[in-house]
């Protein structure tokens, strides 16, 4: 990944936000192709950042869980696109990924910010503007709001937020990069940006598809139309 900008500044924020616009989150088991062909295939179809989220039944674990990890993070590293781990700090230390992505349930924010330094990004999954200031005074980079619509690829998903929630978090003043998460699709990506996100963050719009290149090129063309 090109070099993060140091934090608290603004072209730290800038340089994540570039990085939001189409968010890849995925595991083994989001796939339709193997997960090497669909991470090589988003990115050419214009994924700028990515997740390496291994969960649910049949999800790996153990060594199996790590060598993908590696084999994922190379061909971010391959394409200068930054690699994130979803809620697993020490897999994060070990492969020196470059942010680490969690949960409300997960491990708190402040204490991720402090393990990690400020020289990695960290993500957080906020539903409220309670959340999200938390996150914020936690040190998050960027948050993930949602689930935007209703998804099928979280088992413990919250409740649908629509919308609103990135237009409420906007209309109270922060400015923090965001991107919206939760059933998002080529139809209904728009709303989300014109409410106030960065970008969108799918798994199954891309994962699950036939032809991840393409899905993720008709994904970034209506983002981009929309970020202007
Ligand atoms: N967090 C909120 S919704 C969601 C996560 C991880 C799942 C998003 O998956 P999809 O397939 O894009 O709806
Ligand atoms: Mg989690």
């Amino acid at each position: 990944m090109n070099h993060l900008p140091s934090s608290g500044t603004t072209t730290r924020i800038q340089w994540i936000r570039e990085r939001l616009p189409l968010y890849l989150v995925m595991g083994s088991v989001n796939c339709k192709h193997t997960p090497e062909q669909v991470l090589e295939q988003a990115i050419a179809g214009g994924v700028t950042l990515f997740q390496y989220r291994e969960k649910g039944i049949q999800a790996l674990h153990g060594s199996a869980y790590v060598k993908l990890a590696r084999r994922l993070q190379d061909i971010c590293r391959k394409h200068q696109v930054p690699f994130i781990v979803n809620d697993d700090l020490e897999l994060a230390l070990e492969l020196d990924a470059d942010g680490l992505h969690v949960g409300q349930d997960d491990a708190p924010a402040e204490w991720i910010r402090e393990r990690l330094g400020p020289d990695k990004i960290v993500g957080v999954s906020s539903h409220s503007l309670v959340e999200a200031s938390r996150a914020i005074a936690a040190g998050a980079d960027y948050l993930g709001i949602g689930p935007i619509y209703p998804t099928t690829s979280k088992d413990d998903a919250e409740p649908v937020r629509g919308t609103e929630v990135i237009q409420q978090l906007r209309h109270s003043g922060l400015t923090i990069p965001l991107v919206g998460i939760g059933g998002i699709h080529e139809h209904n990506a728009a709303p989300v940006l014109i409410d106030g996100a960065d970008g969108v963050a799918v798994i199954s719009a891309i994962a699950a598809s036939d032809e991840p290149s393409t899905a993720a090129q008709h994904l970034k063309k209506v983002i981009m139309e929309h970020l202007g």
